[in-house]
């Protein structure tokens, strides 16, 4: 699934880092083999508190520990903003170099980031069967926040002895995270002055088919077509010989062929999503043109750009999927787990003009849930829009950010409404939290370098509305408890 969210990647690397889906998992097993790539993180020291494992029930007490991190050394102490990077769907290794250090700068502001429940060391269970997987959604998650927004303010009183003391908070999210950056002043607004929302999937959306046709628009015509095509030789080959054409991609351990169509189309989207569109479509539309084999051409670019980490093949297996023990590559069952039960974004073929395989139906994501969590488990969209409002969300003091090539954009809030202002960063490899980050991503960029952007004016002009609104609502966040 490419999909989703976070990616940084090595710059030669495509994309190693999709918060959504495949994606996803990739993410977290990039981020922790950059663990220690010197200056990708501002910290990386851990400290830990108790959470409560059930915020909705009276009689659960039980708890876990919860593991945060905390950069002061731009803090204007003590009555500095505090900005809380919210940790999505992967290991949260440490509080990333990127914009949100020029931001913090700037103002004065302390950066601190908390663990998301269940992934990386913030699970509260060693085994992730369905059953022990039940606390695992945004609600808790964003009660899990304001409880750690709390908690860190009152031990920020006690550092220095004061008490009744609320420093100006800030929180901000990228890709699924900025959606709980958006439900987080939603829901708890007297916890935050405002919100930045990058690439923030706020509408949960069941048949999700503007995402392959925005795959489509981005790539243009001619790559487009070359795409198409690729398709529709490789579902010929499979019924030729599968083994043959699996091998040709590294793949041959992909039992499904549906699951072999759902990594290439992944493999496209993540040219798209984080910023290397040229890397996919300057090689396909070469040999369309010099009438080289396209599939060749596609698996070329599969292998060197996409399956080029251990473990990335098998997020796409539903063995792997269904493995229940806890590990460092957990998270693509966990994030498959919230795919199933919450916000869907089933990344569905269009009935007409689909780059992906027709076999990528509603159908084949609902029986993965099944193989993969044993249960009929069912994501009621209808439910998720209503608890948040989709993108009629009613709330104030958010920015929302897309970047124009970004698949995900369709399930952001795109149109601006009083007090929440919409920002679209248009370049030809604007993705993925291009304002955060930068493009292409690259976790060895530091400060979200926005140079190798085909346009940094774009990135730079998003900026500098995110810094006006923030300095206009901190300071009425300050007036207010004045
Ligand atoms: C950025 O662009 C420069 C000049 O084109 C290039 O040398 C460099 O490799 C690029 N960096 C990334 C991360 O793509
Ligand atoms: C969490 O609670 C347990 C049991 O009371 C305690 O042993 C542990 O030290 C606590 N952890 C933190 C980080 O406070
Ligand atoms: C905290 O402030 C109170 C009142 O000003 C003072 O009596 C006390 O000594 C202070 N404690 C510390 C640890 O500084
Ligand atoms: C999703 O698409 C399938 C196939 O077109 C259709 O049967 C189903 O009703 C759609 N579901 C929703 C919730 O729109
Ligand atoms: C499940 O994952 C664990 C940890 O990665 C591994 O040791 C174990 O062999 C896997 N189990 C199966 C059945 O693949
Ligand atoms: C299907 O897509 C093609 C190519 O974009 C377009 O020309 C055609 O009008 C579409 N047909 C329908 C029924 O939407
Ligand atoms: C703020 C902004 O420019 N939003 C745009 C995002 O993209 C959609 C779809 O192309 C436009 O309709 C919005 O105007």
């Amino acid at each position: 699934m490419a999909g989703f969210s976070v990616a940084c990647v090595l710059s030669l690397l495509l994309s190693l880092f999709v918060t959504f889906h495949g994606s996803i998992a990739s993410e977290s097993r990039v981020l922790s083999q950059l663990n220690k790539a010197k200056g990708y993180y501002l910290t990386d020291e851990e400290h830990w508190f108790n959470q409560t494992i059930d915020h909705f029930s009276p009689t659960d007490h039980r708890v876990f520990e919860q593991r945060y991190y905390e950069y002061l050394d731009y803090f204007r102490v003590p009555d500095g903003p505090i900005f809380l990077m919210i940790c999505g769907e992967s290991t949260c290794n440490g509080i990333v170099n990127d914009y949100s250090a020029v931001l913090a700068k700037k103002f004065g502001a302390a950066l601190i980031s908390l663990e998301h429940r269940y992934y990386g060391k913030s699970s509260p269970f060693n085994v992730l069967t369905t059953e022990n997987l039940r606390f695992l959604s945004s609600k808790q998650a964003l009660f899990d926040l304001a409880v750690f927004r709390q908690y860190y303010q009152d031990s920020l009183n006690v550092k220095w002895n004061r008490s009744n003391i609320e420093n100006p908070w800030f929180v901000f999210g990228v890709s699924y995270s900025g959606a709980l950056s958006a439900w987080f002043r939603l829901k708890f607004p007297h916890l935050t002055c405002g919100s930045l929302a990058s690439s923030g999937v706020v509408l949960s959306i069941f048949n999700f088919t503007e995402f392959d046709k925005q795959v489509g628009v981005s790539a243009g015509p001619d790559c487009k077509g070359a795409l198409q095509e690729i398709t529709r030789l490789v579902e010929q080959r499979l019924l030729d010989n599968e083994i043959a054409v699996k091998s040709l991609f590294g793949a041959e351990k992909l039992e499904r062929n549906d699951d072999f169509l759902y990594l290439l189309a992944d493999a496209a989207v993540t040219a798209f999503q984080y910023g290397n569109p040229d890397q996919l479509c300057v090689p396909l539309v070469d040999a369309k043109k010099s009438g080289k084999d396209l599939v060749d051409a596609y698996a070329s670019y599969v292998k060197k750009y996409y399956i080029n980490t251990p473990g990335q093949l098998e997020t796409y297996d539903r063995r792997y999927l269904g493995n229940t023990t806890l590990s460092s590559d957990s998270g693509s069952r966990l994030w498959w787990y919230q795919v199933c039960t919450e916000v869907a974004y089933f990344q569905v073929a269009p009935s007409n003009d689909s780059i992906r395989s027709s076999k990528l139906d509603a159908r084949y994501h609902l029986d993965l849930c099944r193989d993969v969590f044993g249960e009929d488990l069912y994501p009621d969209v209808y439910l998720t829009n209503i608890y948040y409002g989709g993108t009629r969300i009613a709330a104030s003091k958010i920015i929302f950010t897309n970047g124009s090539q970004d698949p995900w954009r369709h399930a952001s809030k795109q149109i601006s409404s009083p007090d929440m202002p919409s920002c679209i960063i248009s370049c030809h490899n604007c993705g993925h939290g291009s304002d955060m980050r930068g493009c292409p991503q690259s976790p060895l960029n530091l400060e979200g370098d926005a140079q190798n952007c085909t346009s940094p004016e774009a990135v730079h002009k998003v900026r500098h509305q995110i810094i006006e609104y923030m300095d206009l609502w901190l300071s009425q966040c300050h007036d207010t408890d004045a």
